[in-house]
């Protein structure tokens, strides 16, 4: 074991000399992750380089296209094995021979630690930097923490650890974070010739450890850190990691270095351990996972580059920008000059608001509408080799634009509906090319919101799928593959869990008490925030729709009805469930809502009880969990993680923890099946206990046993 290890170290980290100077290059694609063969091989070559008499400086520099994206996400949760990272950081640091990082691509946690860690630092333009640990739930744990504050000041380095996104090398440059900028190619070359300057001038070996930050700074240091401790309750809430950030953070001030790194090393340990890093690690590879289906791995994706819309409304617009936003060429159909026009005004409106909010220059705003064009004739999408259809959501309607791209669309263009519940199968059966039908559901406002269900109907062809994930890519979009049913992943898990609010309320809890326990458990806004914003008419319009198809057993709660009928359909009218006077986008709570449920709760004959804010959770989350499992059972999602990453990213559904079948194995499946049988006691035909679920909880399993990856 140990032999086949040095043999990798050797692989991975390389050493050969030019000149005077030990150019040590890391080469372990597809990241160059510091796993522990590269800490291994780091470590080797730095003891080689201090004896080797002949070299009197090092090169450390990363092969590809990224210089280090930081430590091996994968080693989480393992046994630490030797040596650490923060040896390693302080291994460069304790070096004797000046040692001379080039950054091309990321530098990013553990890598930028690294760089902090050497003597001297260039970076190529392209070069970018962060500390994004905080979005794994943890915090920069080889001496970032100490070393940033020193090298660029307490309030920049609090902002990179704080936000983890990434910075520019000219920024980088500003903050002191770099010392050389080479607008260059080759970060060999460029490396080279800065060692060697830096050998002419007699340039020492520089620990970053060594500096202080200057008297005169301490003052602005607190004020940042009592800024960054006044976030831990907004921005922040909830979360462990950057609580822990700022403790670290303060230790500059107080302690001694190697008191600091111990101190560091004690929080990164904390924070390792907490249900939200191990939700954040999950999310961080699940959305990965999710672009991994089996048609992918079976063909190659059709050349895309020209687009087609059907529909100028609010949801074709959107993706029309999102299209354009990629820089792909869109041309839009709409059924005459007016509603193209009107069409072409939605698509210029998004542009137009970010040129008026500084966010956009005129020229790019021109830019991207000058690749769309419009027309009212279906002969226009004749090369498009993507049309996606974005009319009015009903069979009859989208059956007919399909027929009429059935007979303009050149043989092999991908045909997609963006429907959100109807039965893609039946439509793709209507036309005489099935096999290249898929259904693209976008989500509202569709150039914003970050997921893309893929729907995959019985025929599609396994490269119109491929092509699906490649134009997700392209759209910068995280693409969750579902299968056809009634609301497809997310919508037919929401149905759910938001009919269990429905009857929270009917049994005695309030709009407002629910909205408040699902915000504070991490969700940007509760149930009834959201309908008031999506507009109650919708969802109105929806119930009205089934009521003839809708189970007689289920319990039915009126109490939304009796709002739309008065017109408060939320934001848009002034009021819904909360008022919104003059427009204001914050709402209030209302007495009169409030009457009207307590008045449904007596005609309904409901008994009215309090909730505490634990109970409307349990149920809420048992609700969804359920659903989710179910919809997993029959295959409409391939892997629990597809569920986790389309309610992450479609529904607000709290990062730090995962997902709900993530977050159903953390809190133990038999108690989920256990609240839900104490539910089904009051209410059997609503809670029904998915039939994966019981069997998970039989032999003992978890839902990411089942998350291997998708066979190709
Ligand atoms: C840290 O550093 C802690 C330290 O402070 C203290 C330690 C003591 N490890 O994203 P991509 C894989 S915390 C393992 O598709 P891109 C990724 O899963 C770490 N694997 O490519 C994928 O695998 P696969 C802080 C990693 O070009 C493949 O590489 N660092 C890691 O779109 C390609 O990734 C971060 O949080 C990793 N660190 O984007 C950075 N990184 O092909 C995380 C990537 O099997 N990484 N992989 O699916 C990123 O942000 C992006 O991956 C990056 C490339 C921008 C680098």
């Amino acid at each position: 074991m140990a032999a086949s290890h040095s043999h990798l170290a050797q692989d991975v980290v390389t050493s050969r000399r030019e000149g005077p100077v030990s150019i040590v290059t890391i080469n372990y694609p597809p990241v160059n992750a510091l796993g522990v063969e590269v800490r291994r091989g780091l470590m080797a070559a730095l003891d080689a380089a201090d004896q080797d008499t002949e070299v009197r400086a090092v090169l450390l520099l990363g092969a590809g296209r990224h210089f280090i994206a930081g430590a091996d996400i994968r080693e989480f949760g393992q046994p630490p094995q030797a040596p650490l990272l923060p040896d390693v950081c302080n291994r460069i640091e304790a070096s004797a021979k000046p040692v001379v990082v080039a950054v091309q691509g990321a530098a990013l946690g553990g890598g930028l630690e690294v760089v902090l860690a050497a003597h001297y630092r260039l970076a190529l333009l392209g070069a970018k930097f962060a500390l994004p640990e905080v979005t794994l739930g943890l915090l920069p744990g080889a001496g970032g923490t100490q070393r940033a504050p020193r090298l660029m000041g307490v309030e920049a380095a609090l902002n990179l650890m704080l936000d983890g996104k990434p910075i520019g090398a000219r920024q980088a440059q500003t903050l002191g974070l770099v010392d050389r900028l080479d607008d260059g190619t080759d970060p060999v070359q460029a490396g080279l010739d800065y060692a060697r300057e830096l050998l002419a001038s007699g340039a020492p070996v520089r620990p970053t450890r060594d500096r202080r930050i200057p008297v005169a700074d301490m003052p602005a240091a607190s004020q940042a850190l009592d800024a960054a401790r006044a976030l831990l309750n907004k921005k922040y809430r909830g979360l462990f990691s950057p609580a822990r950030i700022v403790d670290a953070v303060q230790a500059v001030l107080d302690r001694p270095f190697d008191e600091g790194l111990r101190l560091e090393r004690e929080y990164f340990l904390q924070c390792l351990d907490t249900p939200q890093r191990r939700a954040l690690v999950h999310a961080f590879f699940a959305e990965r996972e999710a672009a991994k289906v089996p048609e992918a791995g079976r063909a190659q994706p059709r050349a895309l580059n020209r687009v087609g819309i059907v529909g100028g409304g609010t949801m074709g617009a959107g993706i029309a920008v999102a299209m354009l936003d990629a820089g792909l060429p869109v041309v839009m159909v709409e059924r005459d000059e007016t509603s193209l026009e009107r069409g072409r005004a939605n698509v210029a409106k998004v542009y137009d608001s970010l040129v008026k909010r500084g966010r956009m220059v005129v020229a790019e705003r021109d830019r991207r509408l000058g690749l769309w064009s419009g027309a009212t004739d279906y002969q226009a999408l004749a090369d498009a080799d993507l049309v996606v259809e974005a009319v009015f959501e009903d069979m009859a309607v989208k059956s007919a634009v399909f027929a009429e791209l059935d007979r303009v669309c050149k043989p092999g263009a991908v045909l997609a509906s963006n429907t959100s519940y109807l039965d893609i199968n039946q439509l793709a059966k209507t036309i005489s090319r099935p096999q290249d039908v898929i259904g693209l559901h976008f989500f509202s406002p569709a150039n914003v919101m970050k997921l893309l269900e893929i729907v995959v109907p019985e025929q599609v062809a396994d490269d119109v799928v491929a092509t699906s994930f490649a134009l997700a890519r392209r759209l910068k979009k995280i693409a969750v593959r579902a299968g056809v049913c009634d609301g497809f992943i997310g919508n037919r898990i929401l149905a759910v869990y938001r009919q269990a609010a429905e009857y929270l309320l009917a049994d005695g809890a309030s709009p407002y008490q629910i909205d408040q326990a699902v915000r504070r458990f991490g969700f940007p806004m509760g149930p009834f925030q959201v309908t008031d914003l999506a507009g109650g008419d919708i969802s109105w319009a929806a119930r009205k729709r089934r009521a003839a198809t809708r189970d007689p057993a289920l319990r039915y709660v009126p109490i939304a009805d009796r709002l739309c009928e008065r017109g408060w359909f939320g934001q848009k009218t002034g009021r819904g469930w909360y008022l919104y006077p003059e427009g204001s986008r914050a709402g209030q709570e209302d007495p009169e809502v409030l009457a009207i449920v307590a008045e449904e709760r007596l005609k309904m004959g409901a008994a009215s009880r309090s909730f505490t804010e634990e109970d409307i959770m349990r149920h809420y989350m048992a609700a969804m969990i359920n659903e989710a499992a179910n919809v997993v059972h029959q295959g409409i999602a391939l892997r629990p993680l597809d569920v986790d990453v389309a309610m992450l990213y479609g529904y607000g559904f709290p990062r730090h923890r995962g997902g709900p079948l993530h977050y159903a194995d953390e809190i133990g499946l038999d108690a989920v099946l256990a609240d839900i049988r104490a539910f089904a006691a009051e209410d059997p035909h609503f809670w029904k206990p998915s039939p994966l679920l019981v069997e998970l909880v039989e032999r003992g399993g978890h839902f990411k046993d089942l998350n291997q990856p998708a066979q190709g």
